[in-house]
């Protein structure tokens, strides 16, 4: 960065200074991880000056040949990846991707049935101060109260019962296995588009560590920056009857000009995800979040649904006598980065919440595995439990620096001077 570092010291200093946090940081929030090299290199690249409006070969401007042949590349990649019959990697992020399939698919006021926020549901799935809440009749759909999962004979009824023009499924904060085949059945049953939000397992799916929605939905959607591990940014899948109204409706419906550079980086991450090494990580993320989960329950810790299948743990704090809050705030004490979250039928506010969200791809992408897990359980418990004792939090930082010490994060940028 020695370009950089002449022109720009504050913002040089602000780039170092995340280095070193995230090096120095256990990294629980399920939906970050960490792009490789090679990712932060084309999306570092100048593809970022030029401007394509359009898509390949059809751009409205001259001196695309290039960035033509990356976003050819990603779009290829994402359809063998996933089996798609036709994919758009122009989507900014997730939001927009959702946006994109919500106006190809849907008129305005038309009804919509998506997993509740608080049961694991996004903004996009129809906050009320969201787009989707705003524009659209969202009804939702929660969890079962006992066994915390979903239960789709309600969800079939309540499909009946308000003939919504679209199904939503995918979550933000839902830690185990969708039946999409399931979701599937009760669209066709209604006459309901199917629209899947992946963004949180798209790396699981890709490995086939998570059951693929792409043969059984209308549209999915997804990010490409969790567990797949690429670049910021989104996509949409659709079947090739919808192939051109989705299109339009990211460019010019949505959006202006792409992000060549982010396109480029998306190809990468794509190529990076079909590798065999890619499948191994993405069991290791399952293997790890289940042993993370199982070591917190045993520190006494109660794991929503009871355990998960996935990336993602969601934890209740509620016997602890501490909110999800101040168990964020803590734990960021010790370096250990989570998020607030809402659990099903919280009885406190979304900005309190009685609960914690966990993910193990950023660590694993740090190669930690099962045993690891198990000391950051400790850590968590032990940092949660003496709150109220600097000492020991200042113990259980060291300890946490050791452990991030063994398992470097970008060695190659933290040499660099
Ligand atoms: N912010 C993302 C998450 O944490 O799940 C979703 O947009």
């Amino acid at each position: 960065m020695r370009y950089l570092k002449n022109i720009d010291p504050e913002i040089y200093v602000a780039i170092k200074n995340e280095i070193k946090r995230q090096d120095e940081t256990l990294e629980l929030i399920a939906s970050e991880n960490f792009a490789s090299l090679a990712v932060l290199e084309a999306q570092g690249s100048v593809l970022t000056n030029k401007y394509a409006e359009g898509y390949p070969r059809a751009r409205w401007y001259g001196g695309c040949v290039n960035v033509d042949e990356a976003e050819r590349l990603a779009i290829e990649r994402a359809k063998k990846l996933f089996g798609a019959e036709h994919v758009n990697v122009q989507a900014h992020s997730g939001t927009q991707a959702n946006m994109a399939v919500y106006f190809a698919a849907l008129k305005f006021g038309d009804k919509v049935l998506a997993l509740d926020l608080a049961c694991g549901g996004h903004l996009t799935h129809g906050h009320p101060h969201n787009f989707s809440g705003m524009f659209y009749n969202v009804i939702t759909y929660g969890v079962d109260k006992k066994t915390e999962t979903l239960d789709y004979a309600r969800i079939l009824e309540l499909a009946k019962k308000h003939k919504p023009k679209m199904i939503l499924a995918g979550a933000s904060a839902y830690p185990r296995k969708i039946d999409f085949k399931e979701f599937r059945k009760i669209c066709d049953k209604v006459g309901a588009y199917l629209l899947v939000d992946m963004a949180h397992i798209a790396g699981l799916v890709a490995a086939g560590v998570h059951p693929t929605p792409v043969p059984y939905a209308e549209f999915v959607t997804s990010t490409t920056h969790k567990t797949l591990r690429g670049p910021r940014g989104g996509f949409v899948i659709c079947k090739k009857e919808f192939a051109k109204k989705i299109d339009a409706h990211i460019f010019p419906g949505i959006q202006g000009g792409p992000l060549m550079h982010v396109i480029a980086a998306k190809a990468v991450a794509f190529k990076e995800a079909m590798s065999p090494k890619f499948r191994t990580y993405q069991r290791q993320v399952v293997k790890n979040a289940r042993a993370l989960a199982r070591a917190l329950a045993k520190e006494g810790f109660r794991i929503v649904s009871g355990a998960t299948d996935t990336h993602l743990i969601l934890v209740d704090l509620t016997e602890k006598g501490v909110t999800g809050r101040d168990a964020s705030d803590i734990l960021e004490e010790v370096n250990i980065t989570v998020n607030k979250n809402l659990i099903p039928f919280d009885k406190k506010s979304a900005s309190t919440t009685s609960g914690i969200r966990l993910g193990t791809a950023a660590l694993t992408t740090r190669k930690m595995k099962e045993y690891q897990m198990r000391q950051i359980a400790s850590f968590v418990t032990a940092a949660i439990e003496g709150s109220d004792n600097p000492e020991k939090l200042k113990e259980i930082k060291e300890e946490v620096l050791s452990l991030t010490r063994r398992f470097r994060l970008y060695p190659e940028l933290i040499k660099e001077k």
